[in-house]
This record gives structure tokens, sequence and C-alpha cells, in this order.
């Protein structure tokens, strides 16, 4: 199925009414604050997040996995997936892959399928936590943070492969999540473990095309329990400050140990400019990998509150915007506009914040005055907003009642059965 610019215009008809009225009232309520809407929408169509090749099928517990059908069996089908999410909201326009989820068959093809749908490639991910089926030697003890040799040999060359298989595509970031660690105090050295993972990742660094990044995520437990070698931003941003300037953390939402002050790490990591990317989802007690938005939408305020002071005020590069969530419930399709949608509304929210009132107030030590800015701006409606700036740029303004209209689900069944499933989770 292709989502056309008929498809977009007959689903956009019956709504155009009703969204004009809002839109019109909160943009006069905007520019009556001082704010210059067209700015804010260029810069709202401006965010583009990318879809991991993995959440497109219905992710599963380890208790199970309940398909709710048409799920993409292919890369091609994948990046056609992506293709009618992009074609709803304008608002993602790249994939990340997984490998060897998703390894590449016949280049031309992908990238042709790519081109069709506008969607080119974003970072790509290595997987050392699992081992192949035509594996030689096992990970189950560690890939690269490993004390066999020959084991760290074989995970960085499977990170070298990764880089080699993302140049034909045009990606320009590897992401190394490291699952290594260990589940009992006593089977491991933390020191050896760290130093052999820096070594490795230094062997892989070297590897790195000039124009391309290196994204280090760190999550704190998780497939171990007892240690993980890079749990947390602090020695992801020790390893990224040791490797050189393509080097950088990454942060997934879900990698942190309940009530961290992620918008502090957030803000830390781009005064030294070392915040290179973001996994967006959202969760309730781990690594849940929930809707972005669907829990704590005040910490996404907070997190893009500091963002957004951080392109002002710091030289952090833009990061790398991913999402990544993967669930057993909803549709995914639709979990991924309403992900985009929660990310575009936090950073339209935090592109309201009176930013010299809140310095003043600071400043001023008015600690009331503070949390009174920070509230009028999320609280303020920004949805016609946000609605606005996808229509502007072609999309549809209720992606999600444009996917229900259009049946789009429907279709992917039809086409590719009620049984088709997705490689990867
Ligand atoms: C690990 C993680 C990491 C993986 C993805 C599948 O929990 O967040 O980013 O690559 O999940
Ligand atoms: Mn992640
Ligand atoms: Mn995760």
């Amino acid at each position: 199925m292709k989502i056309t610019t008929d498809h977009i215009h007959s689903s956009n008809k019956p709504l155009e009414i009703s969204h004009a009225r809002e839109f019109n009232f909160l943009a006069e309520n905007l520019e009556k604050k001082g704010l210059n809407v067209e700015a804010l929408i260029q810069k709202i169509q401006a965010l583009q997040i990318a879809i991991p090749s993995w959440a497109l099928g219905t992710g599963g517990t380890r208790f199970g996995r309940f398909s709710g059908g048409g799920e993409p069996s292919t890369l091609i089908q994948k990046i056609q997936d992506v293709g009618i999410l992009h074609a709803l909201n304008r608002s993602s326009d790249s994939i990340s892959l997984h490998i060897p989820w998703d390894i590449p068959q016949d280049y031309d093809a992908i990238l042709q399928a790519a081109a069709e749908v506008e969607i080119s490639f974003d970072a790509v991910n290595s997987n050392t936590f699992q081992d192949q089926a035509d594996q030689s030697l096992s990970y189950k003890f560690g890939s690269l943070a490993n004390n066999d040799k020959s084991i760290r040999k074989l995970a960085i060359e499977h990170n070298k492969e990764v880089i080699r298989i993302g140049e034909k595509l045009g990606s320009k970031a590897l992401t190394v999540w490291l699952a290594d660690g260990s589940s009992f105090p006593g089977q491991h050295s933390f020191r050896k473990a760290l130093q052999n993972t820096y070594e490795s990742l230094l062997e892989i660094y070297q590897e790195l095309p000039s124009d391309w990044k290196m994204l280090i995520e760190y999550k704190p437990y998780e497939p171990y329990f007892y240690s993980t070698v890079i749990s947390d931003w602090g020695t992801s941003f020790l390893l990224a400050n040791k490797l050189g300037d393509k080097a950088f953390t990454l942060v997934d939402l879900g990698h942190h140990l309940p009530n961290t002050n992620i918008e502090q790490i957030v803000a830390t990591l781009m005064t030294e400019g070392k915040l290179g990317g973001f996994h967006f989802n959202d969760s309730k007690y781990g690594d849940d990998d929930l809707t972005v938005g669907s829990i704590k939408p005040y910490q996404l305020f907070l997190i893009f509150n500091e963002l957004v002071t951080g392109f002002e005020e710091t030289s952090n590069p833009t990061p790398a915007w991913m999402i990544d969530a993967s669930h057993n419930l909803k549709d995914p399709m639709e979990d991924l506009l309403q992900s985009v949608e929660a990310i575009k509304l936090a950073y339209a929210q935090a592109l309201i914040v009176d930013r010299k009132s809140l310095e003043a107030a600071q400043d001023g030590q008015d600690v009331g005055q503070g949390q009174e800015i920070l509230q009028d701006a999320f609280r303020t409606d920004l949805r016609p907003l946000v609605r606005e700036s996808i229509r502007q740029s072609g999309g549809a303004i209720s992606p999600i009642q444009s996917y229900r209209d259009l049946k789009v689900r429907e279709t992917l069944i039809k086409e590719r059965g009620k049984d088709s499933k997705a490689s990867g989770l």
C-alpha cells in the first residue's frame, strides 16, 4: 500500500474547518505572547525522528507475542511501512536498521524502495547480544568485554561489517548498545571488562569513516542483572571522551533507574558537546519501551526544555533522533504515530517557554515563578500547532485518524496476510 496526496486530501477534508478554527485561535494567542508562529512551524517541521526497523512488528514479552497481522516480513516491506508513516505525518524520513535482523540482500532494490517513499537510512545498530545461527563462538559471557580475545575479535569484526553495510546505505552513524555484564558477584572483573570494552571500541572507532559518529548507548541492567559494563551515562561519556571527537553518548529514555533526572543528564552531556543520539520511549518500571509520552509527558517536556536551551547555548551537534519502542498490545504503526506526535508536542511546548522570564526568575531566586513559566508552556494545548505544521508539510491533519480512515492495517493484512511476521525482537 502507498499513501498518495489524494489519500491525504480526502482524509483531511472533513477535518479542515474545525482544525482551521482551533489553529487560528491558538496562533492568535501565541502571537499575543510575542511568539512567531511561522518560525515555530518551521522548527517543528524540521524535527524528523527515525523509525527503528524492529518497531514495525508487534513486540513481545518473554511470555508471549500477539501479532496483529499484516506485519512486514522483509526489509523492503519495513521501508514501505516507514514510507506510510512518513506520508501521513511528514516527520519520519529515515529508518534505522539492526544488523543482522535486517541484512540488506539486494542493495539496489533496497535503495530504490527507500527513494520511492523518500526515506533515508539513519544510524545502523550492531548486535552482539545474541548468537547468530551460524556463529562459531558464543557471546553468552560477553562480546566486546569478553576475556577471550577471539570472542572479542568476532564482535569487533561484526561491528566493522555493520559500518560497511551502513556505508552502502548512506548511514552516518553506528550505534553500539553493549549488553555485556554479569549476573552474579564474582563473575567477572569490572576493571578488566571495562578495559576490554574500551580497547574493542577503539578498534571499531578506528574503522569509522571520517564523517561518521559512534553512538554509545548505556543501560543499567538487563539482560544481565548484577552489573552492566556500560551501565550509565558516566561510563558511556568516559568511553566517548577517550575514543575521540566522533564518539558520543546516546540516551535511551528507558535505560535509567527509577526517578533518574534524565533532563539533567541531557544538560550535562550537551554542555560537553557529547550528546549524540536519543532513543525515545516511555516507561513505568524499567526498559518498558512503551509509547513515547504515554506515562511521563512532563518529563519529556523537561527533557526538550533542556534540548532547546542546549541548541541555543552549546555547540553540541544535532543528535540523531530515534524512537525505540515496541510492545505487545497496540498496532505498531499507530503506536509510532502516537510517539512521533508526543515528541513533536513536547518540542513545541519547549519552544514556547518564556526563556527571558525564566532566566530572570532563576537569577532572582524566584522559585515559584520558575515553575509557573515552565508549566504555562507545558499546559498550553499545542496540538493544533503540531497538526498545522504537518498539514503544511503535506501530511495528514490527524495522522492516526487518517491511518484508520484509509484502512491501512486492513489493506496490509489483505496484501501480506494475517500471519506475516516481522523479524527482530
Ligand atoms: C536495548 C535497546 C538497544 C537495542 C534495542 C533493540 O534495550 O534499547 O537500543 O538496540 O533495544
Ligand atoms: Mn535503545
Ligand atoms: Mn532498550
